[in-house]
């Protein structure tokens, strides 16, 4: 009992200063309530946002029209790689609190601002390509749950300053029940807030900390954003009072949209040059055409944009998408790769479609839940009652990849089962078989309702799944039962090693000793120490290679871990992906982790223990690092 009655005079009391904080800060005169954490320290000055006005200037409404195909030749982002760099406490906080939150360096998202430039990734042939005038005019409808408000911005404003205004009916931002309020933080961020406030020895400003520490509030600051930039005349925000999940958040709203088209993003997307003239024009020839963008790649861990191979979509027996190569018939049709490529399934949150075709083909079904399997289902809709789903690589549109989904569903649910389990009994037939062979513990598991999903499929006269089989994706296999679920590989680099710039031993200068594996350097997961150096031993030799990796004795890389980025370096098999395995070794002999935003340095160079760790760079000594031959 008396450990409960501490437990309750510790929660009022951490609710009482919670109150007070919010109330007596939260009011800071005319302080517009959007925020835009400042960046400070000696180099701040590099990484404020960069406002780039597209070519057609800003026209009243905030809206800058760029015209299409690709004129004022946009130039490649000049992204750092040093852009994640930690300064001070408070970067450290943004840094890891985006990655507990969102699984992206909201630090680097945050400094990149709300516009920026992207590499032109599309087809030289591309910006030839001609599109009518008119066209159906757009409706974008955006789901957020929880989002990082500037990866959010940067999708909104990503649209308005690369659409033709004449294009764009307006944006749809669904907040799917967003948590993320003044008063919802959890006891972990207050406690940040009270280290820090402690650790600066100063509550002059608070809300400065304030700010630091928590996002902004989505639904707060993004109305007065909203009003603030005068974007009310393109920019609608609808609110579910209760998480609904992204299937049913789509359909509410789509039914707020009134364009002739619907276009569907995820709320962390950028769009490229001229991406919206190659998806509407297939609509308009056909309103049953449904079209995704090629999905470029933009890094969870360093935001750099970089080109997705043409690629289609397909799915394994376990109901997970995956990407396939496209057949080469598809790629060298006349169409080729400017046209448009026929693709079985699509990647689920970027994609097109007539609004009245979208209503006609039954929408989703409002019984699937959260994330998950809409994707196939509305794929396989697609096929199977008549229409046609195409990608089209003309049109560009980045999506941050991240490792892992930061939410679950309210009730912990596998909605993903759920959902697939749905479509499974709606469209799939005696085929149903092959996932639930491979999901047996499924068989029994209740679904819900379907007969309103069942109605639809009669409604629309719809083919079999044989049939989709058959025509649509016969390079699938039926009679293995061992197909493992895949993750979407995008970029692959597994076949070519990259170039190796240089080699030798890593010395520490202040040391002076080298970079080693503690134990054996073919161990996986090892620490890395300072030992004496030594010219002979092949094992202290590294490679630092153009995807600025660092490997040791020709096998492993030099890596960190993001989510508990004080972790010491250690080992690991190279993932090509760089982030973790990303360093740069530059001027003033620092080698800074790019994910991590700071440099390795030696724990005490006198130790004989020879730790090593990353800290926030300093220029010192020892953080300073050659590269011997
Ligand atoms: O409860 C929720 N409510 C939401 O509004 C959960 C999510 N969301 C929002 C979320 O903020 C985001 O904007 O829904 C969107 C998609 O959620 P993500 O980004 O967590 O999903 P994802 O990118 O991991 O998942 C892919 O598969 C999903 C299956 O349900 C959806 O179809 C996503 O749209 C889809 N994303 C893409 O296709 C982008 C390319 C990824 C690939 C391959
Ligand atoms: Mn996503």
């Amino acid at each position: 009992l008396r450990y409960f009655c501490y437990g309750c005079l510790f929660t009022s009391v951490t609710w009482s200063v919670l109150l007070f904080l919010y109330f007596s800060l939260g009011q800071d005169g005319g302080r517009p309530t959007f925020r835009y954490v400042p960046i400070q320290g000696p180099q701040a000055h590099r990484f404020q946002p960069r406002f780039s006005k597209g070519p057609g200037g800003v026209p009243e409404h905030g809206i800058t029209a760029v015209p299409a195909a690709g004129a004022g030749g946009n130039k490649q982002a000049d992204l750092s790689p040093e852009m994640g760099m930690i300064f001070n406490e408070q970067d450290q906080e943004v840094r890891d609190m985006g990655y507990h939150r969102h699984a992206f360096n909201v630090l680097i998202s945050n400094r990149l601002g709300y516009h920026r430039d992207l590499p032109d990734t599309r087809d030289d042939k591309c910006r030839d390509m001609i599109y009518p005038l008119s066209l159906p005019a757009a409706s974008v409808v955006i789901c957020f749950f929880n989002e990082a408000f500037s990866a959010l911005l940067r999708t909104v404003h990503s649209v308005l300053d690369r659409t033709p205004a004449y294009l764009l009916h307006e944006i749809i931002l669904v907040d799917d029940s967003s948590e993320l309020g003044k008063l919802l933080f959890s006891v972990v961020h207050l406690l940040v807030l009270f280290r820090l406030a402690g650790a600066t020895q100063t509550i002059t400003r608070p809300s400065k900390l304030l700010d630091a520490v928590m996002e902004s509030d989505l639904k707060e600051d993004l109305d007065s954003y909203v009003q603030q930039h005068k974007l009310q005349v393109k920019v609608k925000v609808v609110r579910n009072e209760k998480r609904e999940g992204l299937i049913r958040g789509r359909m509410i709203g789509a039914s707020h949209a009134t364009g002739e088209v619907l276009v569907f993003l995820d709320s962390h997307c950028e769009v490229n040059e001229a991406w919206l003239q190659p998806l509407l024009a297939p609509i308009q020839r056909d309103h049953k055409t449904v079209v995704c963008p090629v999905i470029d790649i933009i890094s969870a861990d360093t935001l750099a944009y970089s080109p997705s191979p043409i690629v289609r979509g397909g799915f394994n027996w376990g109901l997970h998408f995956k990407w396939d190569t496209v057949p080469a018939s598809e790629l060298n049709s006349p169409d080729g790769a400017v046209g448009s490529i026929r693709s079985p399934t699509m990647a689920g949150g970027l994609f097109a479609m007539d609004r009245k075709y979208f209503n006609e083909l039954g929408q989703y079904d409002s019984g699937m839940d959260i994330w998950g399997g809409e994707n196939l289902e509305i794929s396989f809709r697609i096929w199977m009652c008549g229409g046609q789903l195409l990608i089209i690589p003309c049109a560009r549109v980045g999506h941050i990849f991240r490792k892992r989904r930061p939410y679950g569903s309210p009730g912990g649910q596998d909605t993903m089962a759920h959902n697939s389990l749905r479509l499974a009994h709606v469209w799939m037939d005696e085929y149903k078989e092959q996932y639930l062979n491979l999901r047996p513990e499924l068989r029994e598991r209740a679904y819900g309702d379907i007969s309103e999903r069942q109605a639809v499929r009669q409604r629309l006269q719809c083919r079999s799944f044989k049939w989709y089989l058959d025509t649509i994706y016969p390079e699938m296999q039926v009679a293995s039962p061992h197909n493992k679920p895949q993750q979407p590989v995008f970029v692959n680099k597994g076949l070519r090693r990259p170039k190796v710039l240089q080699r030798g031993r890593l010395r520490n200068l202040k040391a002076d000793k080298c970079l080693v594996a503690q134990g054996r350097s073919t161990q996986k997961g090892g620490a890395v120490v300072l030992r004496s150096c030594d010219t002979h031993n092949p094992e202290q030799e590294w490679a630092y290679d153009e995807e600025h990796e660092l490997i040791l004795a020709g096998l492993l890389c030099l890596d960190m871990s993001e989510i508990r980025s004080s972790d010491p370096p250690r080992l690991m098999k190279c993932h090509g992906s760089g982030g973790s395995q990303q360093w740069t070794l530059g001027k003033s002999n620092r080698l800074y982790q790019v994910s991590v935003g700071q440099c390795l340095a030696v724990v005490d160079p006198i130790s004989p223990k020879g730790y090593v760790a990353t800290a926030i760079c300093n220029g010192s000594q020892s953080q300073q690092w050659q590269l011997e031959g």
